[in-house]
């Protein structure tokens, strides 16, 4: 019988997914689900044919150089391929795919949840009850929050996990402003009643919230710098559900304890699992709300994942283009 193919996959996936891996491939899977070491990693770059890696891996043009690389694609767990040096596996011929859409809605569920979550001080409420402070009871000053319905919301990135939250945002009555490369399809735009900013700068100093549903690109890296956050008015939330490298961190934990920004929302970090001690310092004083990265945790969302990754594996393995390829053009 005809070799099969070996499949290597960093982390532990859904029961349903690993069994029809299994089923397809020679799969070496992670059951107990321990982040491999980067030298795991550059040792399954030498053996694998398919490396199924996920945000937590890094896969670096050194890894992707080396002389006994036998890798011939990197199928994503994920939709963000910020992990992977899509450039030097294109160079060295080594097809990329992702994951997007199966994701879109979950995401754009806990973005909007974040957006209502921060200016309405949900979780700073909640933590009364349920981490043993006294409540006062009601009172008609008390725990106020700002109101959500007739602000301006302000979306960088318009694509599909941008227009979800912008679909739900205007459920919800806000009024939706954006920033991307390029406006939307005029129908699209109608649809969301969305307002077009060229430029960022502008539309940053006059948004109530701002949310960041763009990639993490070499492009976008501290989109939001230090120069850029300091336009942000000073009542403004920031809600930041795609990557932590997207702000310049340490610059928004400065303005938002001096009063210069009002708070955040944030499902990612710069350094993640490390979350900068002074955000927790903030949220326990009702300026931060903090998820730890759970923005496509859902479990239908992530067999959804799973039954993309195998797709775009077979179709690779049957010599096709697989659907969600990933080009260094695309970034
Ligand atoms: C996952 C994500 O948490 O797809 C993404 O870009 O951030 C999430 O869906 C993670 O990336 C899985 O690798």
């Amino acid at each position: 019988a005809k070799k099969k193919p070996l499949v290597v996959v960093t982390r532990k996936l859904p029961d349903s997914i690993e069994t029809r891996m299994r089923e397809l491939f020679d799969a070496r899977l992670n059951l107990d689900d321990t982040p491999m070491t980067p030298e795991q990693i550059a040792e399954a770059v030498c053996t694998a044919d398919v490396l199924v890696p996920t945000v937590t891996d890094m896969i670096g043009e050194e890894l992707l150089k080396h002389p006994d690389c036998k890798l011939r694609m990197i199928a994503n767990f994920g939709n963000g391929v910020d992990n992977i040096d899509v450039t030097a596996a294109h160079a060295r011929g080594i097809t990329v795919t992702n994951t997007p859409k199966v994701l879109t809605e979950d995401t754009a569920d806990m973005t909007m949840a974040l957006i209502l979550a921060v200016p309405r001080r949900m979780i700073e409420g909640a933590a009364i009850l349920t981490e043993g402070k006294s409540w006062p009871g009601w009172s008609p000053t008390w725990m106020l929050g700002h109101r959500i319905g007739g602000k301006r919301l302000g979306i960088i990135g318009m694509g599909r996990i941008g227009q979800a939250v912008a679909r739900r945002a205007r459920a919800f009555g806000l009024q939706i402003h954006y920033h991307n490369r390029r406006p939307v399809a005029p129908k699209i735009a109608e649809e969301l009643g969305a307002t077009y900013w060229e430029s960022l700068d502008q539309m940053l100093a006059r948004m109530d919230i701002i949310s960041v549903n763009c990639p993490h690109t070499p492009a976008t890296y501290h989109l939001l710098s230090a120069r850029r956050l300091k336009l942000i008015r000073k009542e403004a939330y920031i809600v930041n559900t795609a990557r932590g490298g997207v702000i310049d961190e340490d610059m928004l934990i400065k303005l938002i304890e001096a009063g210069e920004i009002g708070g955040a929302g944030l499902d990612v970090y710069e350094h993640e699992p490390a979350v900068n001690p002074k955000l927790v310092r903030l949220a326990r004083a009702g300026k931060a709300t903090l998820l730890p990265h759970m923005g496509s945790a859902t479990i239908e969302g992530r067999v959804e994942m799973g039954e993309k990754v195998i797709i775009n594996i077979r179709t690779f393995l049957d010599n096709h283009k697989p659907p969600d390829r990933v080009l260094p053009s695309m970034l």
